[in-house]
């Protein structure tokens, strides 16, 4: 990482904030404050001089200290005075002094009187009204800091995908509709499919730019215009997201979307392939000199640099690059591959729609088998099942296959994991079933090695098929819990059972990085609606979505199976009584566990490496 006079100044900067806030010198606090200014505004780079031995002490603010301080920084990239100033405080605590009305001295009263450490505990603090309790301020103040942060946070807000899809399609269609417009197309991490969007990214192609920037302004979801060019335009829409547009000429339109596509990280890697070739690529083409030689298409523009077109979902330089070039990219998975779904809900527990009109539901989509896990009797408020209403709901579902063709349904439960990793029905009615799903709805919030062991528990019960929203986040409302994935992925790999990526838009659980892990351990991914309703069955595209992020291809998704060849893998033998039964589960899944370990080709293992 080579350094920059803005890294060297930020490292001051932050020695200042901190040495301020402890109640260091005045003097001392300014020097390091100047230097920072000082460094950042010269003109020549520090580094360069550093290696040339030229005397820093000729950049202003710069003594014997202090240029001995930016060595250190040009050659180890830290400061180790930073690094014991950090020990005695938490570093996050600098960005409460950019808070208006918060110097040095009470942000370190917050911290010492009200362990305030970051801007979201400050906003926990000063919503709980404990801030105007401290002396030196008032209310008016505590008002104010809230009103600020909310603010901020506001500006970092990421929305889930699913809103920001919704909005983006009108609006490019009313785009496409332009007869100025030549082509139009999503970019950035929306057209990356990532489960959260920042901002909208529009990338369109015309012969007058002019008039679409003036057209995408007068869009009747703007509510404000921030900056409007011949070029570009954003603009906010209702609802609160930015959405950016880019017009290029059409000889460019390809070069631009992979530019706006992004991610940052990948584009980076692109232009270092292209540096090798003696090639220029920006978001106008890929250059020899000054010749254009690719940019119309994004396949193009790959192309120049040898490589072939790599899907959006997989651009954030986590080995697709290498994949590319090796020819080794994954066959994504498509909504098309799914042949069932493991994870439905009815009106027996909180869902909208009875057995039957499930089932025709997911026939309708395609399905050829659902399974029926309604939650168990634990989730008082979702009306769970007990023993006996889970036993008629089997013959419920005995009777229904009877009659029904073209779709299957699976007899299942999700269960709750209890604090201590017991489930939450008992061994005689679970060993009955075609499945049990495993889900946490309770006490989120214990300490990793507890949260890691309860599910680990569970895993072992003989019964156990699949762990439902692994990490239990609400995107934008509730944190994942502390768990350590890798155990819970090795586990699923010993004891052959499966982990669920949950649809749902708000849940998209597991993330894509963890079903990678999953797909590297050979562990299947079971991509599941968790519908409560009829039209919940439709959010098995974007449990997909974040599938193909997870480089998830069929073969490493449990659903994609025929129903013979998934009732192999969840329930493989059935006994008359439910303890031979259990018996049996158990020395099946043992059996398929050394299965599922072989045959994972060395192919993927270079790819995702
Ligand atoms: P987001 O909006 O936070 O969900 O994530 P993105 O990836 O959509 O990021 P955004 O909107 O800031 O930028 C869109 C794309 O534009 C990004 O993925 C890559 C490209 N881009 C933006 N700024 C830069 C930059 O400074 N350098 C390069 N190489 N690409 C950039
Ligand atoms: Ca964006
Ligand atoms: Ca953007």
């Amino acid at each position: 990482m080579p350094i920059h006079n803005a890294d060297i100044a930020e490292v001051f900067s932050e020695i200042a904030d901190l040495l301020d806030i402890q109640g260091s010198n005045p003097f001392r606090v300014r020097a390091y404050r100047n230097a920072a200014r000082s460094v950042s505004e010269y003109t020549q780079n520090v580094r360069t001089m550093v290696a040339q031995g030229a005397d820093l002490r000729a950049i202003p603010a710069i003594g014997d200290d202090l240029a001995l301080k930016i060595q250190e920084i040009v050659s180890t990239g830290t400061c180790s005075m930073l690094a014991k100033l950090r020990t005695g405080m938490p570093s996050a605590i600098t960005a409460l002094l950019h808070i208006p009305g918060l110097g040095p001295r009470r942000v370190r009263k917050l911290y010492e009187q009200l362990h305030v450490q970051s801007l979201q505990e400050l906003e926990r603090a000063a919503a709980e009204g404990r801030i105007h309790q401290l002396p030196g301020f008032g209310k008016q103040t505590e008002a104010q800091i809230l009103a600020h942060i909310q603010a901020r946070l506001d500006k970092a807000r990421r929305f889930p995908f699913v809103q920001a899809s919704q909005r983006a399609e009108p609006l490019l269609a009313w785009l496409a509709a332009s007869p100025q417009v030549e082509r139009v197309e999503a970019a950035g991490s929306l057209r990356r499919l990532r489960d959260t969007v920042g901002d909208i990214d529009i990338v369109a192609s015309a012969r007058d730019p002019a008039a679409v920037t003036g057209r995408f302004a007068s869009y009747e979801d703007v509510t404000k215009v921030l900056a409007q060019g011949p070029t570009r335009a954003s603009v906010v829409l209702r609802g609160g997201l930015q959405v950016d547009l880019r017009v290029v000429e059409p000889a460019s339109f390809g070069a631009a979307l992979v530019y706006f596509t992004g991610s940052k990280a990948h584009n980076v890697a692109l232009r270092r392939l292209g540096q090798q070739r003696g090639l220029k690529i920006n978001e106008y083409g890929v250059f020899r000199a000054d010749t254009r030689i690719a940019g119309e298409t994004e396949a193009s523009v790959y192309e120049a640099v040898g490589l072939c077109w790599i899907p959006p979902e997989l651009r954030e330089n986590a080995g697709e690059i290498d994949a590319a070039r090796a020819g080794a990219l994954p066959a994504l998975i498509t909504r098309a591959d799914l042949r069932g779904d493991l994870h439905a809900h009815t009106v027996a527990s909180d869902g909208r729609a009875s057995l039957h009109e499930m089932a025709l539901a997911a026939r309708e989509r395609g399905l050829s088998w659902l399974a029926i896990t309604d939650h168990s009797k634990r989730l008082a408020m979702a009306h769970g099942l007990g023993a006996a209403r889970l036993a008629a709901q089997i013959d419920e579902i005995d009777g229904l296959n009877a009659q029904l063709t073209g779709i299957t349904l699976l007899k299942g439960i999700e269960v709750d994991i209890l604090e201590d990793g017991s489930l939450d029905l008992p061994d005689s009615i679970l060993a009955r079933l075609d499945l049990v799903v495993g889900a946490i709805h309770s006490h989120f919030d214990l300490p990793r090695e507890r949260q890691t062991e309860r599910i680990l528990r569970a895993m072992d019960h003989p019964c156990f098929t699949l762990l439902a929203h692994p990490s239990g986040r609400l995107i934008g409302s509730r944190e994942p819990c502390d768990i350590d994935m890798l155990r819970v992925v090795r586990k699923a790999r010993a004891r052959g059972c499966f982990l669920e990526l949950n649809a749902q838009p708000e849940r998209l659980d597991l993330t894509d990085t963890a079903c990678r892990m999953a797909k590297d351990h050979g562990v299947l991914v079971s991509i599941g609606s968790d519908a409560h309703s009829v039209a919940g069955l439709d959010d098995l595209r974007l449990g997909v979505n974040q599938a193909r992020r997870g480089w998830l291809e069929k073969a490493d998704v449990l659903n994609a199976r025929p129903l013979a060849k998934l009732r192999a893998l969840i329930a493989p033998t059935m006994r008359e009584t439910p303890e031979d039964n259990m018996a049996a589960i158990a020395r099946a899944r043992r059996a398929h566990s050394h299965v599922a370990g072989q045959g994972r080709s060395g192919q993927q293992k270079a790819a995702s490496q």
